[in-house]
């Protein structure tokens, strides 16, 4: 495997009004894992197939949205690496010791054009997925893969200002390819940008805001699209709130549902879409296919996803 640089979107990092309803969402409806809690209070959550120890931290405070979210790297000399990069594009770099966020090596820290706060780590203790690694088999035990049965952290749609600028420092800096974006049809300006370090179709996108450091939604991975349904069936029976029930993104062609947690978070899980090679085209919408683009089974534009985010 030739994925060296940024290897993943490794950690997001979410504030809650109630911590009682996160947990009853995040680990008992959606069946993520905790895994510990830290002396401030704040909850960490791994998903099943996950090797590293956690990919969602959960802060109680008085207003929902994103504190951070984490890429890991392949190792430590690319962190050096990057360092005079990300300042010679003109953002300033703090350096965070290792211990300082749990079970994780240093990390640099910096705040995009868009507005939010990015963190590179190379280490994160490795926990593994409960098969072990040497003939690990296929099924882990009974209660493992729970909930909505998600498989792993895959990408976050973040909202901010300036968004053209944060997308060149993924694709100059970091290497990563502008798999797809949207478009006002009128005047051309940058709507959505969707950029992918992997054969994902993304890893991080950004949607146009007139607010800097907005949080659109963190999405899951699950296996299938029968697994879709069946998470939207526990959406149903446990009534959390919905923003868009079962449908197909234009945009990556992933088979999405986007929900609420009980703080007004937006989350997805979602399966499918297409493989992106880095000599993958782009691949650009206008906003006359925006209803398409968006919600490709019902081509219904919804107010919500380009105005609700926390
Ligand atoms: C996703 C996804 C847009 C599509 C968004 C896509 C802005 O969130 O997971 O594929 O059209
Ligand atoms: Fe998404």
């Amino acid at each position: 495997m030739a994925l060296r640089g940024l290897l993943r979107l490794g950690e997001v990092a979410v504030r809650v009004l109630d911590m009682a309803e996160a947990r009853e969402h995040y680990g008992k409806r959606m069946g993520l894992h905790e895994v510990m809690t830290d002396a401030a209070g704040q909850v960490y959550y791994k998903t099943w197939d996950e090797h590293d120890h956690h990919c969602l931290v959960l802060r109680q405070a008085d207003s929902s949205g994103m504190d951070y979210f984490a890429f890991k790297v392949f190792d430590d000399a690319t962190l050096d690496e990057l360092e005079p990069k990300i300042r010679a594009f003109g953002l300033h770099i703090e350096h965070i010791e290792a211990g300082v966020y749990p079970k994780s090596g240093r990390r640099l820290q910096f705040t995009l054009p868009s507005g939010h706060i990015m963190q590179l780590y190379a280490h994160k203790e490795q926990t593994g997925n409960s098969l072990g690694v040497l003939n690990p088999g296929v099924l882990p035990d009974e209660g493992v893969i729970r909930g909505f049965r998600i498989n792993r952290l895959d990408h976050a749609l973040l909202g901010g200002v300036d968004i053209d600028e944060s997308a060149r420092l993924f694709t100059e800096v970091f290497g990563f390819d502008l798999s797809e974006r949207l478009i006002d049809a009128e005047g051309g300006q940058s709507l959505a940008l969707f950029l992918s370090c992997s054969t994902k179709p993304h890893d991080i996108a950004f949607v146009l805001q007139p607010t800097p450091g907005r949080f659109h939604h963190v999405s899951f991975l699950l296996d299938s699209e029968t697994d879709v349904i069946h998470a939207a069936d526990l959406i149903g029976k446990y009534r959390i709130p919905v923003d868009v029930g079962p449908n197909r993104h234009g945009v990556t062609r992933g088979m999405t549902i986007y929900f609420f947690d009980p703080s007004g978070n937006r989350n997805e899980v979602f399966s499918g879409g297409y493989v992106h090679y880095p000599d993958t085209p782009t691949l650009t919408w206008d906003t006359t296919e925006l209803g398409h683009a968006t919600f490709a089974q019902d081509n219904i534009v919804r107010e919500s996803f380009l105005t609700v985010l926390t």
